[in-house]
């Protein structure tokens, strides 16, 4: 459970610190102490035992969950990733600005082709003016099921957190655990167009804790002294199911999200999202005992099975005053939301601001209005049954703007963009709905079936652009966590129903909006964001509940390069892969 600075796994092969020289970069700072970090990772199957079963999980160098990778911000990573495994792979360093850098972004098909078997990939990159904690993971298939670890970004060398330095530190990962092989299980449902397989059980830090057979001998234990504060970086790194997230008789002061710093607030439960993090701070002020931190499904969509189990670690007391009996007695359980507690979650959501007051973009160039949500495909009548055990022989799916995305499959987006290759996709991603309707109440089964395309939505660079996201109830409505690529964004209003912008406008918070890579759309509601198109290249926008990915709830921002070689995208690295 501890990490140690820079380099935290021996497992690295290579691990070198090298002194960065004094650059000057695009922001006119110089970094004396900035480091670079080089990786291996080696992606293989690896046997791992959890519910009484050994399966052949994918892995980074044999570990599960991942390497955390620890770095200070203003530090340059280069990850060599080698496929070992027998999937296609691409890595996605989730919530990193990639500046100019697009072609290490990782999603597949959309800025690279996939790392195939026996196939090797650098990712470089640096990190810049982000502090938090972020992720990585598989962006291909279900791989990032096993997938996925930690990166963490300290403040830059002599510079300390805005709020006294914690004693310990501890990244909690929550994860979504399947008694089967994860790739079977999408592929499975792409074959039939049925929802795939809920998951059977989560994990806190890739255990699944005692509540599940066969799983006490792994449970994470934190250990404690009384009176520390320790320093939580919560991530949500599950496939499919927004979480919430607590602790048995502590409360939490919540002071980061998404690696941007955010005004303290106190809270007794968190609702992450798949995709977000959440930095918080706890005290060890409770009388010495183990308490357990529980996770378990936020389910916003009525009627839809989901895995309902609860995943558990312990807070652990060092000075526990028993003797024999100690580990006998049950540790403290909490009392977590109802699965369906929308009012604690979107309590939640509305509950961050940014530390202080911002520059949010105003005058607007580009309002887009995007609805969000599922559909179904109707199946030629009779013909071709099994691919169709969606509800009534359909197949599911999802879409934005009536738009189901569909991925090239000869070029990435990216490549294409920037060698000028036509016929991989089209730029009439629509700025609006094709039709208004009553988003949210009961839509005419003529709306449910989308069209399917590679659409993009080009956007000059520097353009300020404000995103009205609106969740549809078409089949059923849901919370769905929006992950934008390549940038942060400004979260300047929430609410539940259709969005007006007659009177919804005067919700904005155009003061202290805090700053996110990921957005809890409100089940049935809708969410406005705003950000500058200051990074130019190709950037997925997609929920992060991988179900819904593979349905097509996806669209692409293709931002040009603007003037002089800092507004311009770097050349491609010699190794990237090609389709
Ligand atoms: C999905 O669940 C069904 C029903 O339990 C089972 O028969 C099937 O084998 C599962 N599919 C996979 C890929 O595990
Ligand atoms: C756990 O084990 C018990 C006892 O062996 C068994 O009855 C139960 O079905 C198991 N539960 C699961 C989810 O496998
Ligand atoms: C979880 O779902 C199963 C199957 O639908 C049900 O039997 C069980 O009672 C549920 N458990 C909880 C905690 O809701
Ligand atoms: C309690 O459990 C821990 C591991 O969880 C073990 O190391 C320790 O020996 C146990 N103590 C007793 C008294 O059984
Ligand atoms: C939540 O689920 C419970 C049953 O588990 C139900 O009684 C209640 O009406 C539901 N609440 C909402 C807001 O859907
Ligand atoms: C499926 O068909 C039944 C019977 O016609 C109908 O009641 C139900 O609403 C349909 N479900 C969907 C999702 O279309
Ligand atoms: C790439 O694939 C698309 C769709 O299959 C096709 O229309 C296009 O012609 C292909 N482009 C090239 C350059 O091969
Ligand atoms: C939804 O609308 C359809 C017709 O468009 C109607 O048949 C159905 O009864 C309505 N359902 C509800 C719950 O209002
Ligand atoms: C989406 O487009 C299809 C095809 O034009 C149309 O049938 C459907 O009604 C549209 N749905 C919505 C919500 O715009
Ligand atoms: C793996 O990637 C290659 C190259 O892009 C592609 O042709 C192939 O279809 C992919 N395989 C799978 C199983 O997706
Ligand atoms: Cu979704």
């Amino acid at each position: 459970m501890e990490t140690s600075s820079n380099c935290i796994s021996k497992q690295f092969s290579t691990c070198f610190l090298l002194l960065g020289l004094m650059l000057l970069f695009a922001d006119g700072i110089s970094f004396a102490n900035a480091k670079t970090h080089h990786h291996n990772f080696v992606v293989q199957a690896t046997k791992v035992k959890r519910l009484c079963k050994t399966h052949n999980a994918i892995t980074v160098n044999g570990q599960f969950p991942g390497p955390t990778l620890d770095v200070n911000n203003g530090d340059t990573l280069v990850i060599n990733v080698v496929n070992k495994a027998r999937y296609n792979v691409t890595f996605h360093w989730h919530g990193v600005r990639q500046m100019r850098t697009a072609w290490a972004d990782g999603p597949e098909f959309i800025t690279q082709c996939p790392i195939r078997p026996g196939g090797s990939y650098t990712y470089r990159f640096r990190i810049q003016g982000q502090e938090g904690t972020l992720w990585w993971h598989a962006h291909s298939s279900w791989l990032r099921a096993t997938v996925y670890g930690a990166l963490i970004i300290r403040p830059r060398e002599g510079e300390s957190y805005p709020f006294a330095k914690p004693n310990h530190e501890t990244p909690i990962l929550l994860g979504e655990w399947w008694d089967a092989n994860p790739i079977d299980v999408i592929r499975e449902a792409t074959r039939t167009g049925a929802a795939p397989n809920i998951s059977n059980a989560y994990t806190i830090n890739g255990q699944p804790g005692d509540l599940y057979n066969c799983s006490i001998k792994g449970t994470t234990i934190v250990p404690v002294n009384s009176g520390e504060s320790i320093l939580l970086r919560v991530i949500n790194s599950a496939l499919n199911q927004q979480l919430f997230f607590t602790i048995a008789n502590h409360k939490f002061t919540v002071v980061g999200a998404d690696a941007s710093y955010v005004k303290p607030f106190t809270t007794s439960v968190l609702m992450l999202g798949p995709g977000q993090t959440t930095d918080v701070l706890i005290k060890s002020d409770q009388p010495p005992a183990r308490y357990y931190m529980a996770a378990r499904a936020y389910a916003s969509a009525q009627g839809a099975p989901f895995d309902n189990t609860t995943t558990t670690a312990i807070l652990k007391y060092n000075s526990i005053p028993c003797k024999s009996h100690c580990n006998s007695s049950k540790p403290i359980m909490p009392t977590l939301p109802a699965f369906n507690d929308t009012r604690t979650a979107s309590a939640f959501t509305k509950s961050f601001r940014s530390p202080r007051k911002v520059e949010v973009p105003t005058d607007i160039d580009e309002n887009l209005f995007i609805t969000v949500g599922l559909g179904l495909l109707n199946c030629p009548k009779g013909s071709r049954a099994r691919n169709c055990q969606g509800p009534n022989g359909t197949r599911f799916t999802a879409s934005m703007n009536n738009v189901s995305f569909i991925l090239p499959s000869n070029f990435s987006l990216l490549q294409a963009h920037h060698q000028g290759i036509p016929g991989v996709f089209t730029t009439d991603f629509p700025a609006a709905p094709p039709v208004k309707f009553d988003y949210t109440g009961n839509v005419s089964r003529s709306l449910w079936q989308p069209i399917r395309g590679t659409k993009v939505y080009n956007l000059k660079f520097g353009s300020k652009v404000q995103v009205v996201l609106q969740g549809t109830s078409i089949f059923t409505a849901e919370n769905h966590p929006i992950h934008l690529h390549g940038y942060d964004f400004y979260i300047i209003a929430e609410g539940f129903g259709n969005f007006n912008p007659k009177t919804d406008t005067a919700k904005f918070n155009l003061i202290d909006p805090p700053l996110r890579n990921t957005a809890s759309l409100p089940v049935n509601g809708w969410t406005v964001i705003r950000f500058v198109a200051d990074n130019p290249g190709v950037w997925i926008m997609h929920c992060h509940l991988d179900v819904h990915i593979g349905w097509g709830l996806a669209m692409v921002f293709v931002v040009d390069n603007g003037v002089g070689e800092l507004q311009t995208l770097d050349a491609p690295p010699t190794d990237l892969p090609v389709c």
